[in-house]
């Protein structure tokens, strides 16, 4: 029997691997929400909207927006979907301090909006709803964090998604929906947003690598992060809403680098040789023909920083019977592989 899948944030990294899955599972329909943008916003998924035997067959778009209830109730009314993965957010940390209602809007108050619809359209038996939740939630606390580590978010994303976090459990609790939420801690790709460190890294470097002159301006070189990979991670989020029974878990590899060791990494997969000097706001990393590869600058630096993000992800691994595959080492050959193969020129 066909299943119903709505993906919210289909266009996004996460969105367009999970579509992918789901629709290589075979018997999954799949329902996407885009929003209205002035420019195309599917490059990550266009290849589906060109493929005729995919595009409304087994995948369908509509239209719709995380702070717009009509479209919400409208789409979830017009689907009945059996599962839906709320991955729509604004998402970018730094972002978030300076749209802090927009971002509580679509990332808070549009969960709810979702969960509601759910019990509006009288889908509480039948739709499984999967909450995007992030390690961001936890910010300064001790690591390595799990599902017991107490949460102490540190921006206006973090403390969004907390909200959409509990009311995600709370409509679990009070109303019986099958609502679970995937604590992941960061996942990247070739897919991931340009403006997102590891991309930009990996970008700024590989132009560096074929000549192009562009300094890579980077804030805090020193934050941890725990980076595993979207695609893998994606899968997960599918099995955790085919457990037995809805429950919050975190997902992540065990293992943190600086935003300074992966700079290392990228530039050793790419046989460039750095040079480091100074210390602070004056650190700088120069190629051997002196040409400046790395500036900080404190335009990106945020207002709170979340310093060390590396989690524990046991009971994961126990429920979903998973075991962390992709290294880091792999994740970047990846990454730096994708953008040798796209020439497209870097900018900050
Ligand atoms: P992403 O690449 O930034 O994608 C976000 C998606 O949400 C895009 O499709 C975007 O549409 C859509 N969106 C944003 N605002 C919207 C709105 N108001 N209405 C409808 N759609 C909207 O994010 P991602 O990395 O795939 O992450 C997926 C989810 O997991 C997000 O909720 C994120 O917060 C969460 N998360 C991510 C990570 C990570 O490391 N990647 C870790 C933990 C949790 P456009 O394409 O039009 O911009
Ligand atoms: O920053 C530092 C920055 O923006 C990582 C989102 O997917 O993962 C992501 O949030 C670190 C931070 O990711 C730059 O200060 C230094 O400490 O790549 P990021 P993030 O903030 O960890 C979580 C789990 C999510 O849920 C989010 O949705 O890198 N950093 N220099 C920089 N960061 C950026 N973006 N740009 C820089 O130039």
């Amino acid at each position: 029997m066909n299943k119903k899948a709505l993906i919210t944030g289909i266009t996004g990294q996460d969105g367009a691997y999970l579509a992918r899955f789901l629709l290589n599972k075979g018997n999954y329909e799949v329902h996407g929400v885009k929003r209205r943008s002035s420019s195309f916003n599917t490059a990550r998924i266009d290849d589906l909207i060109n493929d005729q035997d995919v595009y409304e067959n087994k995948l369908f778009l509509h239209f719709g927006d995380m702070t717009d209830s009509i479209s919400l109730n409208k789409i979830v009314g017009d689907v009945e979907p059996d599962e839906i993965y709320n991955l729509a957010a604004q998402s970018h940390v730094q972002v978030s301090f300076e749209t802090p209602e927009y971002t509580a809007n679509a990332d808070a108050i549009g969960t709810l909006r979702l969960l509601e619809a759910i019990r509006q359209m009288d889908l509480v038996q039948k739709t499984k709803f999967y909450q995007a939740s992030t390690s961001e939630m936890f910010g300064n606390a001790p690591y390595p964090q799990s599902e017991l580590t107490p949460f102490a978010p540190n921006s206006p994303y973090a403390t969004s998604k907390l909200f959409a976090y509990w009311i995600t459990k709370n409509y679990r609790d009070a109303y019986g929906i099958f609502a679970s939420n995937g604590i992941l801690f960061n996942h990247e790709s070739p897919l991931r947003g340009e403006t997102f460190v590891t991309r930009k890294i990996v970008r700024g470097l590989v132009a560096l690598s074929r000549g192009e002159k562009k300094t890579i301006l980077l804030g805090n070189l020193d934050a941890k992060r725990d980076w595993g990979d979207a695609e893998e991670f994606v899968e997960l989020m599918w099995q955790i809403l085919q457990l037995d029974q809805p429950t919050d878990l975190v997902i992540a590899t065990g293992k943190s680098f600086s935003v300074r060791d992966f700079i290392n990494m990228v530039a050793h997969t790419l046989k460039i040789k750095l040079k480091w000097s100074g210390i602070g706001l004056e650190e700088a990393a120069f190629l051997v023909d002196g040409t400046q590869a790395i500036k900080v600058s404190s335009a990106y630096f945020r207002p709170l920083e979340v310093n060390h993000l590396v989690g524990d992800s046991t009971l994961a691994q126990q429920m979903l019977v998973w075991k962390p595959q992709k290294t880091i080492e792999e994740l970047i050959q990846k990454m730096v592989d994708h953008e040798i193969s796209n020439s497209i020129s870097f900018r900050n």
